[in-house]
């Protein structure tokens, strides 16, 4: 008996390995067109010549002939089946054969392609010439079917118009994909179809500058990286025309704003303000260039190549008057980025004794306390001390360098996660009209991707959860759900296997004994340090497969997308995320309007107690990755409810370069997400399925001698049988009809026909009547 297939090859669905093995031995000898695995792994088109013992001898494309081992050669599919739009379609479905069907249509500008039911999109990082009116129009009108973006966004809206039941696009991918270029495409797709005269559609497209200005960022991975997961409900009338859209954000990385990686920049919007405000603005806001504040200069990057930054804020400008923000409101969010800048220039002096420090009094407290609408005293005191109530008195200690210095930034970074939050606030007020309904809206989902950077800490240990959960609503749409159905509909079906990652959210959520607990356990212990809480969880997850220990403050997940190996040094203080008690009594006590609107909004959602920075987790306060998890929950929970249209972006270069295609690179991501193994399911299975019910209701009539008394089932057969469906194109369930792709096309061909020609006979009939 032969070892299984090897890494390289995929089963084919409708003849077994062992059959299909059959088949090449027997092939080998005719001329047959091969892959052929070369040395270095690469796989190479040729064609047999002859074949000897466990070897054939290959003649490549590129002249050379070569001997190549039987268990390195795979068939090759025929030239018919060139870049075919939908994977499924091919013959063969090994990796090489995939992998050059993609390649084939991305060489010449077709980035999108389907398997199955899922849209494949791969980076063209370049202009491609397939968007805009006409093409939307092309496809509305359906003069063009070929697999885009639009096709999809298609499909939802006129589910969502027939059926009355709310839609999903759900976009994944890895960082630098193209989801977020891919989100837009799909809400200026909506926006042009159901556009109406009250100019929502335009606000909603306008969203997408004022949140990207301030919730992306460049990474080394993408120059506009999301850093905030985004949902967008857009809801419509009875009449298919917008009218309304809800935005929820997710856990914003809110470290960047006072630390940056190498390579990296901060939010964008900081970059745009500096580069791009008049000279009267600037004056107002004691505004410098962007090379003076630390905040920024930290990082060797101030600009990208190619980004006007200066430009872009005058673009977000405008987008902020179109959301009917008012100038005065427009100045605010433009003074609390400034104070935010000015505060990462606040410096301190240690003086003689260690423990003693003071806040250097210069144009930073002055420019921070000025915009923030506070004293430089006060300001100085909130930055260097510490109140402490002992009975009826009150003591006050001196803030250790350190605690100085991350008391500043958590001020600076509260300021600007509230900043943000208040803007969707903003942005939600000005898209909420008329009134919603449920049955008919469209979501369009649009989260950080997967991270792996050399080096991961609390924000990629969120992210990459965040994807797992993803990952796993994939997964039960269109493994799990669509397996069981035919299961419990006891229908012939053979199970295909596919990459189960429950594993490894169980790992992260498990109470007591997941990542997240253990984490907030640890969060809990004032003395606790990165090393503690890696000893911890290598302590109880050790036997977790899911779970590595390494050395020192670190340990690695091994996840869908790949191993990460996360750095502990500041999971505790980011997971407790701590504002001291002096900030909070100084930001209650500035006279900014915004600011004293952030700390009611704060006191309202926790009541703090007298914590410091670097303290225990606040036993009123959820800690910030308890939080996220929540949010993912109920995010899931909102999916749950509608009907999934799946993207996969995939990166197909590192580099960000147009035409290049690493071949390895495509195929990690094709196999992580599991869409090789979509295909198979999609291609061996029966994606119509339809009550008995609905089918007879809708075809019954069609039959030739119709009979009143027959149950449904009875007129479905009927209806199939009078059609000549084949027997393998479907399957009849207990209580569901199941078949093929392509099939239900053919009996709606004949439905509309019949009714054309029904309706045909009634209008001349009455006619002549009159
Ligand atoms: P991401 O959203 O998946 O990454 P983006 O959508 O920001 O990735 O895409 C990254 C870059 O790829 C964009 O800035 C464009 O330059 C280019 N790009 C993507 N899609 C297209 C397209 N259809 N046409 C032209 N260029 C494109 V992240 O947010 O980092 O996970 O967190
Ligand atoms: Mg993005």
């Amino acid at each position: 008996c032969e070892a299984p297939p090897s890494s390289g090859e995929f089963e084919d669905d409708n003849v077994g390995y062992f059959m299909k093995k059959l088949c090449l031995l027997n092939f080998l000898f005719v001329k047959l067109h091969v892959w052929c695995r070369q040395p270095k792994g690469k796989w190479e088109l040729g064609t047999i010549q002859s074949t000897s013992g466990e070897e054939a001898s290959v003649s490549l494309s590129n002249g050379n002939v070569m001997k190549v081992a039987r268990s390195d050669i795979l068939p090759a599919n025929p030239d018919i089946l060139e870049a075919v739009e939908d994977l499924i379609q091919l013959s063969y479905l090994n990796e090489p054969s995939v992998l050059h069907n993609l390649q084939s249509r991305y060489s010449q500008d077709m980035i999108y392609s389907k398997a199955g039911p899922i849209l494949i999109a791969l980076n063209p990082f370049k202009d491609v010439q397939i968007y805009g009116n006409d093409y939307i129009s092309a496809y509305r009108q359906k003069l063009m079917d070929s697999p885009h973006v639009y096709a999809m966004a298609d499909a939802a809206y006129n589910e969502m118009m027939e059926d009355e039941v709310n839609q999903s696009i759900i976009i994944s991918g890895e960082s630098g994909s193209g989801k977020t270029e891919t989100a837009k495409i799909a809400m200026q797709y909506l926006a042009a179809l159901g556009g109406g005269c009250s100019g929502i559609e335009n606000e909603i497209l306008q969203t997408n500058f004022i949140l990207e200005a301030f919730g992306n960022a460049k990474t080394s991975r993408n120059d506009n990286s999301s850093r905030f997961g985004k949902l967008i409900e857009i809801h419509f009338s009875a009449m298919g025309k917008i009218c309304g859209a809800k935005i929820q954000t997710f856990l914003l990385e809110k470290s960047r704003v006072v630390q940056l990686a190498l390579g990296e920049r901060s939010y964008h919007i900081f970059y745009q303000l500096c580069a791009g405000s008049s000279s009267e603005l600037k004056e107002r806001l004691n505004l410098r260039m962007a090379s003076e504040y630390k905040y920024l200069n930290q990082s060797e990057y101030l600009t990208i190549d190619g980004v006007d930054d200066a430009k872009k804020f005058h673009g977000l400008m405008e987008a902020l008057d179109v959301i009917r923000m008012c100038k005065e409101d427009q100045e605010l969010v433009f003074k609390m980025l400034a104070a935010i800048l000015w505060l990462g220039n606040i410096s301190f002096q240690v003086n003689d004794n260690e423990n003693h420090i003071e806040v250097v009094n210069d144009e930073a407290v002055t420019n921070a306390a000025l915009l923030m609408g506070c004293s430089s005293q006060e300001l100085m005191e909130a930055l260097s001390t510490h109140k402490i109530q002992a009975g009826k008195d009150t003591i006050t200690k001196t803030l250790t360098l350190r605690q100085a210095i991350d008391a500043r930034d958590a001020l600076a970074k509260f300021i600007y996660a509230s900043l943000f939050d208040w803007l969707v606030d903003q942005v939600n007020k000005s898209l909420e009209v008329g009134k919603r309904r449920t049955g008919r809206s469209i979501s369009i989902l649009d989260i950080y991707g997967f991270e792996s950077f050399q080096n991961n800490s609390f924000e990629q240990f969120c992210i990459n959860y965040a994807n797992e959960r993803l990952q796993q609503h994939f997964n039960r749409h269109l493994f799990k759900l669509e397996q069981e159905d035919y299961e419990l509909d006891g229908i012939d079906w053979t199970k295909v296997e596919f990459e189960d990652n429950q594993g490894c959210l169980d790992l992260f959520e498990k109470k007591p004994l997941g990542l997240f607990s253990l984490l907030d356990e640890e969060s809990n212990f004032p003395r606790a340090t990165g090393l503690t809480l890696a000893n911890k969880l290598k302590q109880h997850l050790h036997t977790n497969p899911c779970f590595k220990g390494e050395r020192g403050r670190a340990f690695s997940v091994c996840h869908y997308a790949g191993e990460v190996l996360y750095e502990t040094t500041c999971f505790l203080e980011k997971n407790r995320d701590p504002l001291p008690s002096g900030s909070i009594q100084l930001l209650s006590s500035c006279s900014c309007e915004l600011l004293q609107l952030f700390s009611k909004t704060l006191n309202q959602s926790t009541k703090q107690s007298n914590s410091l920075y670097g303290g225990a987790l606040d036993s009123q306060k959820q800690s910030v990755g308890t939080k996220f998890k929540g949010q993912l929950f109920k995010l899931m929970h909102q999916l749950e409810s509608t009907t999934p249209h799946f993207i996969r972006c995939i990166k197909p270069n590192t580099k960000h370069l147009s035409r290049i295609y690493d071949e390895d690179l495509v195929l990690q991501q094709l196999k992580s997400c599991g869409v090789l193994e979509v295909v198979r399911i999609s291609r061996a299975g029966y994606p119509t399925r339809m009550t008995h019910q609905e089918f007879s209701r809708r075809y019954g009539f069609l039959l030739s001698e119709a009979n009143a008394s027959q149950d449904p089932l009875s007129i479905s057969v009927a209806v199939l049988q009078q059609f000549n469906i084949p027997p393998e194109m479907y399957q009849v369930g207990f209580t569901k009809l199941y078949l093929r792709t392509g099939q239900i096309g053919a009996l709606e061909d004949k439905r509309k026909h019949l009714l054309q020609g029904i309706l045909g006979i009634q209008k001349s009939f009455r006619g002549y009547q009159a």
